[in-house]
């Protein structure tokens, strides 16, 4: 039996504002001191992660001036050199400041809505100095309480001017650092634009430099909308735009938990782990959670610890899934494999007439079961350890 223990190989990454959370809430103030940046890389490369990622003003204060912001960034190089942590990901933080209520790159105040862009330029080239691969864009209160305050078609036009604009800016300047959008349907606002999966990858499309744009989906916000957080993986895998993804755990219907991950959906992070190790995704496995707030001191990194342990449990438990005769046999049962056949291939004249020819028995084709009720008992057999 494996022993769980996670290696940079796993490329497991977290983010700064993660296991380092101070436990602040809507309810109540910090109930942990916070966990300086270069200590939380050290603490990371301890426990076998690989990657780091971080918001401009994790790192650099906000409002300090160019100096300040060289020491501090110079202090987390040396922290990741030391340690052999990789920065996998960057993002900006549009959404704490105040002048941010009303959004950022989808304020109503164009001066906002500048500034936004700007901040997300300068912290581009801090991404591109660290090597962040990925720049993802959390439209954080990029939304509205009320419908009337914002006209839908202006803020998505916004939106993509903002995004058009930054990715040519990354173009100009030769990054190579590739965007991925985090959708989430509300909180901190009533709505937010680019709610699911679904939307945001619709909205992709229409950008100028769509190629260099894909997903950062996350466990907890499909799932606060009631959705598959694997199905909505899945079509982003097909769809070539799965770019990053953030793993933590979620109960449906609630605020955005950001639990350990693997805590609560159990199957649906099941089947997530199975796939992303059988589609030859390449890139971070990131935990965007953050431990509950009554931990303290070690309690942190065992939450840390917690996330990897449970991926990579559930990655043996894909494995001998994958691996099992009994399961093989289920599937053939379903009709799993029957699903990868095309069932007219494309569309010619003479196929077409052969199809309409066609004699089909519609009570035959009724008179079937799929014994999906054994395929899943096997599913769940599998994770329990029967
Ligand atoms: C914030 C949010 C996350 C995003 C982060 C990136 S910040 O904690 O809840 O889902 O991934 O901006
Ligand atoms: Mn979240
Ligand atoms: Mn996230």
């Amino acid at each position: 039996m494996a022993d769980y223990t996670p290696t940079p190989e796993d490329r497991f990454a977290f983010g700064l504002w993660t296991i380092g959370h101070p436990g602040r809430d809507p309810f109540g103030e910090a109930t942990r001191p916070p966990l300086p940046p270069g200590d939380f890389v050290r603490g990371l490369a301890d426990i076998g992660a690989w990657g780091v990622s971080f918001h401009d003003d994790d790192l650099m204060t906000f409002g300090a001036d160019e100096s300040e912001r060289r020491r501090q960034l110079d202090d987390f190089k040396k922290a990741l050199a030391q340690s052999g942590i990789v920065c996998s990901m960057a993002t900006t933080n549009l959404f704490w400041h105040p002048m941010f209520k009303d959004g950022a790159f989808t304020s109503n105040d164009r001066d906002v809505r500048r500034f936004a862009i700007a901040k997300s330029m300068r912290n581009l080239d801090v991404a591109a100095e660290l090597g962040a691969p990925i720049y993802v864009f959390w439209g954080g209160r990029e939304g509205v309480e009320s419908a009337a305050s914002k006209t839908p078609a202006d803020a998505l036009d916004r939106y993509r001017e903002a995004l058009d604009f930054l990715a040519s800016y990354v173009v100009e300047q030769g990054y190579d650092i590739r965007f991925a959008i985090e959708p989430k349907p509300n909180e901190p606002r009533g709505d937010t634009f680019l709610p699911t999966v679904g939307h945001a990858l619709a909205f992709i499309e229409t950008l100028e430099h769509a190629d260099m744009v894909g997903l950062n989906p996350e466990v907890a916000h499909e799932t606060m909308a009631g959705l598959s957080f694997y199905q909505g993986v899945a079509q982003t895998l097909w769809q070539g735009k799965l770019f990053h993804i953030d793993l933590n755990d979620q109960k449906i219907g609630r605020y955005d938990q950001d639990l350990r991950f693997g805590s609560e959906g159990i199957k649906d992070d099941f089947f997530v782990v199975r796939l992303l190790e059988n589609s030859g995704y390449s890139g971070a496995k990131h935990f965007d959670a953050r431990p509950y707030r009554n931990e303290w001191g070690d309690g942190i990194w065992d939450f840390a610890r917690g996330c990897m342990r449970t991926y990579l449990i559930l990655r043996e438990k894909a494995r001998q899934f994958d691996a099992d005769p009994r399961v093989a046999e289920a599937m053939a049962a379903a009709s799993v494999p029957e699903l990868a056949i095309p069932s007219v291939g494309p569309y010619s004249r003479a196929a077409a007439d052969e199809l309409l020819a066609e004699k089909f028995d519609p009570e035959a084709l009724a008179s079937r079961g799929y014994r999906n009720e054994q395929l899943d008992q096997l599913v769940i057999d599998t994770i329990l350890g029967a």
